[in-house]
């Protein structure tokens, strides 16, 4: 017997600047990654996103990949310049063409599509003009939204505004390893703000007619043991990482205790009137990315860290098995961060937006032999079954990633897909992990 209900939605994700490659092409303008990718030093081995997996070429053989596979709902995402190339003003409806072309296709196919309006690709004109931490740049994602939603309104039912804004707000910003590579903490605070309130405009662009939501990147926090600092240091991680976004989505408000670890960096004062009303209209879902838990002490020499605030905080080392990210294996982690969620938060359905793990070409026997990546897709599967178990409204997963890609400032040395990308010939080949999870859609888990 499966936990899984008949109804769950078996996907695979990816986004439009790691797969699709052709950034000059249909009138396409460049985007923050295109300008930092060029960046000497930013992107490991000088990698950039120009070819990519050529997605944008490949994709009927992509989607009908995607069928064999069984998915039914694919995660993907929309680049914003190759719909509006600067950012405002009317759509390129070359670049509309090709999302029309590849939502037809797959719902030919019978896979749901499930777009993301935001995975990263800021067009460059905007950042140009403050990017983020400027407010202009949320009403502007909101006519991008506009946009978007009166071409494919028709062919989407649900729409996902933004993906992980702590990443673009904290590792755009704050630590400047993502584009557009600033380091400011005060306007990475202001970028988190206006990254909240471009959802909450957005979603009042697209609600009418179809369901919005907006994907987080969160984890769970375990201090490394019962001593005060490493205490303050897990409330603190768990502020920033959690519920510096989960409260003014999910309670209209800012967490008073983050907005004191904050407030030498920051009063505030960028947030207006109003703001927390719109940005706290509940989504109809929460998509979660979920990778790995993360164990934390307090230091005591200050480092630089994505953690604005908190520079007394470091991540201590948890003694499991680690994929080629660096990052710890732990399915009990999203386990307990359902069963928290389901505790702490209104009942909002959720879906795991990403999930998977990198290796690299040495750890993956001839590219397609990954049996470290089933162990790891069959342990925090088994999280998901004992969460819905529990209680937790959680109606559907989604692997990160359905092709190899340019996995952001490390280029394309840690490989995500469960099908393997051979970038010099652009040939796919499923990995064992595609079979396995093939095999478990069809019996619909476990
Ligand atoms: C997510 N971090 O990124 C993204 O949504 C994907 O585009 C990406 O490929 C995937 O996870 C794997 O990295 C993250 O440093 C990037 O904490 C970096 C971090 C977290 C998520």
């Amino acid at each position: 017997m499966s936990t899984f209900d008949p109804g769950f939605l078996w996907g695979a994700a990816t986004s439009s600047y790691q797969i699709e490659g052709a950034v000059t092409e249909d009138g396409r303008g460049p985007s923050i990654w295109d300008t930092f990718a060029a960046t000497p030093g930013a992107v490991r081995g000088g990698d950039t996103g120009a070819v990519a997996a050529d997605h944008y070429h490949r994709f009927p053989g992509d989607v009908a990949l995607m069928a064999e596979l069984g998915l039914r709902a694919y995660r993907f995402s929309l680049a914003w310049p190759r719909i509006q190339p600067t950012g405002s003003g009317p759509a390129n409806q070359r670049g509309l063409d090709f999302y029309r072309r590849l939502t037809d296709t797959l719902l030919d196919h019978g896979i749901q599509p499930w777009p993301t309006l935001y995975h990263w690709d800021l067009p460059q004109p905007l950042e140009d003009a403050g990017g983020w931490p400027v407010r202009d740049t949320a009403e502007r994602f909101a006519e991008y939204a506009a946009l978007t939603h009166e071409a494919l309104g028709d062919r989407v039912t649900h729409w996902t505004t933004l993906n992980e804004p702590w990443c673009s707000a904290f590792l755009g910003y704050g630590t400047g390893r993502h584009a557009p590579g600033r380091r400011e903490p005060a306007a990475a605070v202001r970028a988190a703000h206006h990254l909240l309130l471009g959802h909450g405009l957005a979603a009042e662009a697209l609600r009418d007619s179809a369901r919005v939501g907006i994907t987080l990147n969160l984890t769970h926090v375990t201090p490394l043991s019962a001593d005060p600092a490493d205490l303050d240091a897990a409330r603190r991680i768990d502020g920033m990482q959690n519920r510096l976004f989960l409260d003014p989505l999910l309670r209209g408000s800012y967490p008073v205790d983050v907005l004191a670890d904050l407030h030498e960096v920051t009063a505030f004062g960028h947030v207006h009137d109003g703001d927390l009303k719109r940005i706290g209209a509940l989504p109809d879902h929460l998509g979660i990315n979920y990778y790995a838990p993360m164990l934390v002490a307090g230091g005591t020499t200050p480092a630089q860290s994505a953690y604005v605030g908190s520079p007394l905080v470091r991540i201590a080392d948890g003694g499991r098995p680690r994929t080629a990210m660096g990052w710890e294996i732990d399915e009990r982690g999203l386990l307990e961060l359902l069963l928290r969620l389901r505790a702490d938060y209104p009942a909002v359905p959720l879906y795991i937006t990403e999930n998977g793990a990198a290796f690299d070409d040495v750890m993956e026997r001839d590219g397609v032999h990954d049996t470290d990546r089933i162990a790891y897709l069959d342990g925090h599967l088994r999280s998901c079954a004992r969460a819905i178990g529990h209680g937790v409204p959680l109606r559907g997963y989604f692997v990160w990633s359905l092709l190899d890609n340019f996995e952001w400032s490390f280029g394309y040395g840690p490989r995500f897909g469960i099908v393997h990308v051979d970038y010099a010939t652009q040939r796919r080949t499923p990995k064992d992990s595609a079979h396995w999870y093939a095999e478990v859609i069809r019996r619909g888990g476990l």
